[in-house]
């Protein structure tokens, strides 16, 4: 997998900038972070809103944005949470756009990122998260159990990500918060809301189910709450707009 490659290089180098002990004395490593998943569970429009520059299916969502301005207008707007992308070459996104969300906001962040490594969970604690994302198709269960397991012990909460059938099954295990189905394949970039209406009655209840890409209005979220989830996460529909923060609030209200 091309990405995994990438992000092998990127660590490596990145962890001989600044050792593991550097990232555990950070001021923020010692942040109480805050549970999405608790606030999913009691809300009732679910909104986890996505900091998204670009895309590999869309190129350029949005270059002349302002990650002060979309977090704050995102908190403005009552979202549960949010995703902040900091992958560099597929997305444009960055530690710093993480960095600089937790400045602007008091919600509880999501580092968006392909982990393959303990070391970018320590970052995304160092740089202000509450939440990581794991990707079931880049990962073994013994890799999601080490890395759901060591968050946790962080107090970060862990959004498993699946697309099939099969990424649940070698999925499923108590150190996952949540369960968030990609709508979107990441090989075609198609994207369907079936995804989630199947996969929803495998996923147990003690879960909180997330639906993730490809919606773009409130009637979706209508019809996906039926099937149980609790959680929509939403980035191009708000980020190709000239105020995400905006936006965000038409699904709120
Ligand atoms: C948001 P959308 O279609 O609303 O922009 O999708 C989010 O689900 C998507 O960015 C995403 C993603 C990922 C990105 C879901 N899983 C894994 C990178 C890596």
């Amino acid at each position: 997998d091309k990405i995994v490659i990438d992000k092998r290089k990127d660590v490596d180098l990145r962890k001989n900038l600044i050792p593991t002990s550097q990232l555990e004395q950070s001021v923020l490593f010692s942040r109480d972070t805050i549970s999405l998943a608790h606030k999913l569970k009691n809300s009732t429009s679910g909104i986890i809103a996505e900091h998204k520059r670009r895309s590999p299916s869309k190129s350029i969502i949005n270059n002349s944005l302002n990650t002060q301005d979309v977090a704050s207008g995102y908190e403005d707007a009552g979202v549960c949470g949010m995703s902040v992308l900091t992958d560099g070459k597929y997305f444009g996104g960055s530690l710093d756009d993480l960095l600089t969300a937790r400045a602007s906001c008091n919600l509880p962040l999501l580092r968006k990122e392909f982990i393959i490594d303990e070391y970018q969970i320590l970052e995304a604690k160092a740089y202000g998260a509450d939440v990581i994302l794991l990707i079931a198709a880049i990962l073994t269960r013994e890799e999601i159990k080490q890395y759901s397991e060591f968050a946790q012990s962080l107090n970060l909460n862990v959004l498993l990500e699946i697309h099939n059938e099969e990424e649940l099954h070698k999925s499923v295990m108590p150190s996952l918060d949540m369960l968030g189905v990609n709508n979107r394949n990441l090989k075609t970039f198609e994207v369907s809301l079936e995804t989630s209406k199947s996969l929803s009655s495998m996923i147990p209840d003690d879960f909180v189910k997330v639906s993730e890409s490809g919606i773009s209005n409130v009637s979706a979220i209508k019809e996906l709450q039926p099937y149980g989830y609790k959680g929509f996460l939403i980035g191009e529909n708000f980020m190709k707009t000239d105020n995400p923060g905006v936006s965000a609030k038409e699904f709120i209200k």
